[in-house]
């Protein structure tokens, strides 16, 4: 029984120990020396080339590094019948939270504002409001964007929340489809995105979005670059309609170093490591799962091609 991992960072020989000692019966295998590819039952990957996966004749799951697929999805030539599972995990999850928890904080108490002015030396003693009057908005409801809620709801934020299919959640005013859209970003003075990256949500910060916002609004995407029209970002910036945004992901990761976000006076930009899945809980997911099979039991969190998620 034999796994085969691929990662984007060198992280190799962390995950290698990770399964070591927590599942020692199983056969680790970095990407480079996949060895004999009929032992190949799993596949552990992020970014996997185009049409490696087809090669491994017995693989029974591929299990995505990350909690989105459009990595894999996007593959033309991805196994048929073969089951895609996404990464769903504590830390994972905290590392998210964390970083929305920190973000919208700082949007909302005009910290880039007041990093800028102790440069300047200014004393400017800003007043932001009140946590229960300011509105912030989460697209997507799922397992990242609900416990993000709930971290902001603790602070009491006034939130609205939007996704797919209905959802009922306390402290929270839930918007869905595309009819529920307007009226949600029309209350979202800080907007998250926390979207899968699907043919129906791809582009989707785009102008016409910003202009349905609260002017002067701001933007947190820590989904996926596909989701953001850059140019329209900066034209939004430009013209106020859009008064700061922090964005981990791009259209180009690494962002290339002649970016106008790098330098512009009102972007917030990190290197894609909103959460970064950590090899000790994320091993123990992907060998409770392996197990699962083993035992002929039904997998949790299977992608639906269909759907893109
Ligand atoms: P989930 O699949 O749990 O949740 C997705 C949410 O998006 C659901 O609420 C879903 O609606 C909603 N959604 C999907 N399609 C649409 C649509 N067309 N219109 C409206 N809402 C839609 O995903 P996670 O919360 O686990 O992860 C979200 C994304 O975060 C990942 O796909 C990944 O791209 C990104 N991510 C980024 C990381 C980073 O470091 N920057 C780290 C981890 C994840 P419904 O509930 O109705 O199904
Ligand atoms: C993820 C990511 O999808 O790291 O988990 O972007």
């Amino acid at each position: 029984m034999a796994l085969i991992f691929r990662t984007g960072f060198a992280r190799v020989p962390l995950w290698r120990e990770a399964f070591r000692r927590q599942a020692p019966e199983l056969e680790f295998r970095a990407w480079d020396e996949p060895g004999d590819i009929n032992e190949i039952e799993f596949a552990l990957v992020w970014k996997p080339p185009r049409g490696v996966l087809r090669g491994f004749p017995n693989l029974k799951v591929i299990f995505s590094l990350g909690a989105g697929v459009d990595h894999l999805l996007s593959d033309p030539e991805l196994p048929a019948g073969v089951p895609v599972v996404r990464m769903i995990d504590t830390e994972l999850t905290r590392g998210m939270t964390e970083y929305v928890a920190l973000h919208v904080l700082r949007h909302h108490r005009r910290q880039r504002t007041l990093d800028a002015l102790q440069r300047a030396g200014t004393w400017n003693m800003i007043v932001t409001p009140t946590a229960p009057s300011r509105r912030v908005g989460i697209m997507g409801l799922g397992v990242l964007g609900q416990a993000a809620a709930t971290a902001l709801a603790a602070l009491e934020f006034d939130l609205a929340g939007w996704s797919r299919t209905e959802h009922r959640i306390d402290g929270v005013e839930c918007f869905h489809g595309r009819d529920g859209l307007g009226p949600f970003l029309a209350r979202s003075e800080i907007l998250v995105c926390l979207l899968p990256l699907t043919a129906a949500t791809e582009g989707i910060l785009n102008a016409a979005l910003f202009a349905q916002l609260p002017k002067g609004a701001s933007v947190i995407n820590a989904a996926r670059g596909g989701h953001q029209v850059e140019a329209d970002i900066l034209a939004a910036l430009d013209s106020g309609r859009l008064s700061e945004v922090t964005l981990d992901v791009f259209q180009t990761e690494p962002l290339p170093a002649d970016h106008p976000f790098w330098t512009h006076p009102r972007v917030t930009v990190t290197p894609h490591n909103a959460s970064v899945t950590d090899p000790d809980s994320g091993a123990r997911q992907v060998i409770e799962n392996i197990r699962r099979v083993r035992r002929g039991e039904a997998l949790p969190n299977i992608v639906d091609p269909a759907a893109g998620y």
